[in-house]
């Protein structure tokens, strides 16, 4: 059984077997949740992020895809990087969203995470519509055969917070 907890908060301050990262393609960092992660986590993570990029994603991680190094000074053995998809009106690709978070448990369980900590993927500079992508996180995570034993949602504010407590209630 994997247990759903939220907690409202900075993520990097976390404590966590994985922590996840909402990265983009490059793996090479950015703003958001992935600047904070680079910054709390120190050097090591980017190093490893580079050489997966010369390894074995040389275009970039697919969208949806999760990949996991090291978690440097951050108090968590793995950050697990995944990417997700940038919301358009015009039509966006709910499955994307789906796989990031089915993606990051399986590469948990890889590992061997009994905790893992999420950001709300896609909600800030991917402009995906809260509701939409805590409905989406929730469902996922609960539809997802997993040996995770605490999925915990970390949320940057009290919106965020209470859309994601609106899908558990
Ligand atoms: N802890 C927890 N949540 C946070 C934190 C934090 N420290 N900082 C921001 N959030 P975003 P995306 C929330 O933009 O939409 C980056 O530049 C934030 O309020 O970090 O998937 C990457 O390099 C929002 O609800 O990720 C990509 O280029 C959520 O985390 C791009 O942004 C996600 O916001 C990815 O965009």
């Amino acid at each position: 059984m994997t247990t759903i907890t939220l907690v409202q908060g900075d993520i990097t301050r976390q404590s966590a077997d994985a922590i996840v990262n909402a990265a983009n393609s490059s793996l090479l960092g950015g703003g958001g949740v992935d600047g904070a992660i680079h910054r709390s986590g120190g050097p090591a993570i980017l190093a490893e992020c580079q050489a997966l990029r010369a390894s074995r994603y040389g275009k970039g991680l697919p969208t949806g895809q999760a990949v996991a190094t090291t978690a440097g000074d951050l108090d968590a053995r793995w950050v697990i990087h995944t990417v997700g998809p940038v919301y358009q009106a015009s039509g966006s690709d709910p499955s994307l969203l789906a796989s990031c978070y089915r993606e990051s448990l399986r590469v948990a369980d890889e590992l061997g995470a009994r905790t893992v900590a999420f950001p709300a993927i896609s909600t800030g500079v991917y402009r995906w519509p809260m509701d939409d992508a805590a409905r989406i996180a929730v469902e996922t995570v609960r539809s997802t055969p997993t040996a995770v034993e605490e999925v915990r949602f970390v949320l940057f504010d009290e919106r965020a917070y209470e859309a994601f407590a609106a899908q558990l209630r």
